[in-house]
């Protein structure tokens, strides 16, 4: 069919429901100029936010223009999907220092297959509707400043803790897109931002990461140290990380717009092997094949087993004195990782030095 044949907006109605269908909370469609984000992306970068995420700063000025990564590109469909799982009392998790504390994004399946093969379907209809067109689909798989657009998309605003917030679903979604060709008529982006005078996501983060509202030094993130960062935590960070042991949700538990979130319908992001209630002993007790056939489709493989240790350890070395957290520590003082080793003895030397200050402080 050509192009001039086409009713776009009836396209992009069908698009929005095609979209709904296929278990996405919400579609909207941008053009392919992410304004100011351009900028405030270079200043990021030039500041050393990223860190050790090279990736971040690889591709030139393809993250902000798609017709660049993806040459005939006019339009980005950005839709969301809703990841919060039922009632996982992940608070009370959070609050017990022997249990381990796992984001909430990581609890179930990897998302990036399920959200491709769904925006895969979701072209595939386009197709059946209009012929061949040009399309390339995307999530947090390529150079793509993927809140902005979805900003401009009109699916929500960025907030003080750099993510993108919807008025009626909170935070608790992931982002994908398909990039297309066609000149599909465009939505307005959300104008205004609904943070107000609230800060409780700068408030509340454990290790100071925000320099400013809406700027994260990626380098004191905790979604950082426990899943990107391939060497040892720095000692001063250590403490702060708590039983955080792979990602951190703080600023989104804290953020009052998540109320309004409402629980997946997708039994993929359902808990997997206790993920939601486990002790740091016993998660730290997996052996490598149980790590691996547990983690089988799952976003904990970006850790891997040896920074999966590195970061129990941690945990355990924030956890009360107890016989579990020692002797499980202990099992791994002669771990052939140095990495692992460092990190254990970091936090023996910790429960250690606690006994001390106790000893010190007591009552004659
Ligand atoms: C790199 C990255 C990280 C890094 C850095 C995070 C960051 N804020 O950049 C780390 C590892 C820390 C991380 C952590 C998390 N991430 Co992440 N991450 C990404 C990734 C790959 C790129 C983000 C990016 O472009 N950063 C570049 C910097 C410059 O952007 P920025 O800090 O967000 O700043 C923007 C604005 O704040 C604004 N801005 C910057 N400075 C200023 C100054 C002023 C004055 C103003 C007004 C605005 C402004 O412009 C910038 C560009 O839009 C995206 C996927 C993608 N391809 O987009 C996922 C993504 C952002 N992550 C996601 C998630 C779920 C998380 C975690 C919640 C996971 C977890 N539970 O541990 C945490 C949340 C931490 C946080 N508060 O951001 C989702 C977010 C969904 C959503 N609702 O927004 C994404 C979109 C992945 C996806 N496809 O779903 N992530
Ligand atoms: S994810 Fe945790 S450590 Fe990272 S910015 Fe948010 S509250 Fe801070």
């Amino acid at each position: 069919m050509q192009i001039n044949e086409i009713d776009l907006e009836a396209l992009a109605e069908q698009i929005r429901d095609w979209g709904r269908e296929l278990g996405f909370a919400q579609v909207g469609i941008s053009g392919i100029d992410p304004g100011e984000h351009t900028e405030h992306l270079q200043r990021w970068l030039a500041a050393g936010h990223h860190g050790e995420m090279d990736y971040m700063a690889a591709h030139g000025s393809k993250r902000s223009r798609p017709d660049e990564l993806v040459p005939g590109t006019i339009r980005l469909i950005s839709l969301r999907m809703d990841y919060l799982p039922g009632d996982t009392r992940m608070a009370e998790q959070l609050a017990d220092p022997e249990r381990a504390y796992l984001s909430r994004y990581a609890l179930g399946r990897d998302y990036h297959k399920l959200i491709r093969k769904r925006l895969q379907q979701l072209a595939e209809r386009i197709q059946s509707a209009i012929g061949p067109f040009g399309y390339r689909a995307f999530v947090d798989s390529a150079p793509v400043l993927e809140k902005a657009f979805a900003l401009q998309a009109g699916l929500g605003w960025i907030g003080k803790n750099t993510l993108l917030i919807n008025r009626r679903a909170g935070s608790w979604f992931f982002l994908g897109e398909l990039f297309v060709d066609l000149p599909l008529p465009t939505d307005a982006p959300m104008q205004d931002e609904h943070c107000g005078r609230c800060q409780a996501c700068l408030d509340i983060c454990p290790t100071a990461a925000f320099v400013a509202p809406y700027q994260l030094d990626a380098r004191r993130c905790i979604s950082y140290l426990t899943i990107e960062l391939k060497g040892s935590i720095p000692l001063e960070l250590r403490p702060l990380i708590g039983n955080r042991v792979f990602g951190c949700d703080d600023c989104q538990l804290v953020c009052p717009w998540n109320r309004f979130a409402r629980p997946t319908g997708e039994h993929d992001f359902q808990p997997r092997h206790q993920l939601d209630s486990s002790s740091l002993a016993s998660l730290m007790r997996w052996s490598e094949a149980e790590f691996l056939a547990r983690t089988e489709g799952s976003p904990l493989r970006r850790a891997g087993y040896e920074r999966w240790l590195r970061n129990l350890a941690v945990g355990l070395g924030n956890a009360p004195s107890t016989i579990a957290v020692l002797e499980t520590l202990r099992l791994y003082r002669d771990h052939p990782s140095a990495l692992v080793r460092e990190h254990v003895e970091w936090a023996l030397a910790e429960h250690a030095r606690r006994a001390d200050a106790t000893e010190i402080t007591a009552p004659a």
